[in-house]
């Protein structure tokens, strides 16, 4: 298989997820250090403006999004299963919660608390990319609110772990905890392991020593030349586009593509592969040549250009 190569930065928490999803399979992978505001200008010849971390690259194919990344992770790579046979739909339904409603809190938790550590320009681009002013006066009062939020929903893995069991599904490590681990990394990495809410939550204190040991897979690292150069060499893997998708789009028309959250930049290009799971758009780069990007369906906006 062609290299795996994933374009992040150490503190990210999205990136977290994947990297200790590769420590789960313990794949071989290299590793690209990006920016952590925009610009991102090694980045975007390969995405076409999607600006979010973590990217993954795989010759050609460009996966945006964690939820999409995993997905293609686990079919590349098979076993260890991130999805345990028949609670595919489970493991993933998890993690869609994690990512869309632990997350946020979470942040608010850590930010809250450290916001005046940042610069100017961080400041200013994580307003651009949220929509909404970075004002550490606002954050600092929020933090009863967010850690309460935390706190609530944290404790609902808690409950799932108040049996015994190791993991969130069972005995194995699945893509449930790679992703729960995301938020509470975060929080531990910038606050320690005491903080509130986690004081409070003596099971995942035991679940996250137990994915700690996962680590994070074979990583070199190359540069975001190289990442480029070997886009270049490539041809992108085979897409198909579902007929009876009930969007009715069909393979060949020209569309955006938008994250409906945070960092929404529209990236333009012809529909190349449709799937429940996916979306596929085929785009052209000086520096990398012809590449298709693909997004996940949930959360992403799709409009006929
Ligand atoms: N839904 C996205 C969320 C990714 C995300 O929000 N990543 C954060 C970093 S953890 C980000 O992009 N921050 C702005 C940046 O890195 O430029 C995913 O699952 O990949």
């Amino acid at each position: 298989m062609t290299d795996i190569i994933l374009h992040h930065y150490a503190l990210s928490p999205f990136a977290e997820k994947v990297r200790i999803g590769l420590g789960l399979k313990q794949a071989a992978w290299k590793s690209v250090d990006i920016p952590n505001v925009m610009p991102k200008p090694d980045l975007m010849p390969l995405t076409g403006g999607y600006r979010k971390t973590p990217v993954m690259q795989i010759g050609a194919d460009i996966y945006c999004d964690t939820q999409l990344i995993m997905l293609e992770l686990d079919r590349r790579l098979p076993s260890p299963a991130f999805q345990p046979k028949g609670r595919e739909g489970e493991a993933r339904a998890i993690t869609m919660w994690a990512d869309r409603l632990i997350f946020s809190p979470a942040v608010g938790v850590v930010m809250s608390q450290v916001a005046d550590k940042f610069g100017e320009a961080f400041k200013k681009d994580r307003s651009e990319f949220s929509g909404r002013l970075f004002d550490p006066e606002r954050m600092r009062a929020a933090l009863p609110f967010v850690r309460d939020q935390t706190y609530a929903l944290l404790s609902l893995a808690e409950t799932m772990l108040a049996d015994g069991r190791t993991f969130l599904l069972g005995g194995e490590p699945s893509l449930a905890d790679c992703a729960l681990y995301n938020p509470v990394w975060f929080i531990r990495q910038h606050l320690g392991p005491a903080a509130a809410p986690l004081d409070r939550l003596p099971k995942i204190a035991t679940w996250m020593e137990h994915m700690g040991v996962l680590g994070h897979g074979k990583r070199a690292d190359i540069e975001a030349s190289d990442a480029l150069e070997i886009a270049k060499a490539a041809t992108p893997g085979k897409t198909s586009v579902d007929g009876s998708d009930p969007s009715g789009l069909k393979a060949g028309q020209k569309l955006s593509v938008t994250p409906d959250d945070t960092g929404k930049v529209p990236v333009a290009g012809t529909l190349v592969g449709l799937a429940a799971d996916r979306i596929s758009l085929a785009r052209h780069d000086e520096r990398v040549g012809d590449v298709v990007v693909h997004f996940p369906r949930a959360g992403f906006i799709v409009q006929a250009l």
